[in-house]
């Protein structure tokens, strides 16, 4: 798949393409990424890509002619006609099932936003996608673009480590929606405090049991609505029904 970035701001994706367990895929190319500055998609010497805005109002507008170049020169470059992204908080919110279809999808064009915004005839003419990370203003979209490369290279085969550690994510399918359970590692004894005996125990079973009652201790806790989920998509066992019903089912 191939992603094609729009961004005044290309360098701050560098660090992220060359660090973690996502480098890989960026690296190999199996998610292929490539960056484009709409500066250089502008003519004169001011090399200009913002305007103020008609009507006034503070700040500056992102001008739509450099936007279309730069989209110009990327479908010359691409056979197929690809999604065009916008990351704004007018989007629908990502999740779990949007990471995956695009991870399964030939890629996409994601523009990167700054200043108040663009201008909003390239948006009605060319913006087929807008992706929200939530209600929030940043200063820009490029966090939001590298959150969904990161949510998509991760889940490309071969590039967890731990082969397939993703199956244990919160929002696996596999976990029937529910969050994650607690994890710990040595030393056994830190700040005084210790480990749930059970992990210490060996017994695979009653582990495997134990995380599950975890996770949907927690999930009941801090996501009642994600429970309500799973119980209608008949993810709950008789025996999960009883135990989140259980005075045992309790987490700070
Ligand atoms: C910002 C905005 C705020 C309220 C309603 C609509 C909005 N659109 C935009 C917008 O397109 N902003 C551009 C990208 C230019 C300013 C910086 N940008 C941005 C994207 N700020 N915040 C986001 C964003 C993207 C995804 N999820 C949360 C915030």
């Amino acid at each position: 798949m191939r992603f094609d970035i729009v961004s005044l701001f290309p360098e701050m994706f560098s660090a992220f393409l060359t660090n973690g367990i996502t480098r890989r895929a960026f690296e190999s190319g199996q998610v292929e990424v490539k960056l484009f500055n709409p500066r250089d998609f502008t003519s004169g010497s001011y090399r200009r890509v913002d305007d103020r805005p008609f009507g006034g109002g503070p700040g500056m507008i992102m001008m739509a002619e450099p936007l279309k170049l730069c989209l110009q020169e990327i479908r010359s470059q691409r056979s197929e006609s690809p999604p065009v992204v916008l990351f704004s908080p007018v989007g629908r919110q990502l999740n779990h099932a949007m990471v995956t279809g695009w991870a399964q999808s030939r890629g996409a064009v994601l523009i990167c936003g700054r200043y108040e915004g663009l201008d909003q005839r390239f948006i009605d003419a060319h913006v087929t996608d807008q992706i929200s990370l939530g209600d929030f203003v940043l200063s820009g979209g490029e966090i939001p673009a590298m959150a969904l490369l990161d949510a998509v290279a991760r889940l490309q085969p071969g590039v967890l480590n731990a082969a397939d550690s993703h199956q244990q994510d919160s929002f696996n399918p596999a976990l029937d929606g529910l969050l994650d359970c607690p994890h710990y590692t040595r030393p056994e004894i830190w700040s005084e405090t210790g480990v749930p005996e059970i992990l210490l125990s060996g017994h695979h079973e009653q582990i495997e049991r134990w995380r599950r009652q975890q996770r949907l201790a927690v999930t009941a806790r801090w996501r009642p609505e994600l429970i309500d989920q799973a119980r209608r998509a008949g993810k709950l066992s008789s025996f999960d029904e009883a135990f989140l019903s259980s005075s045992v089912c309790v987490v700070s």
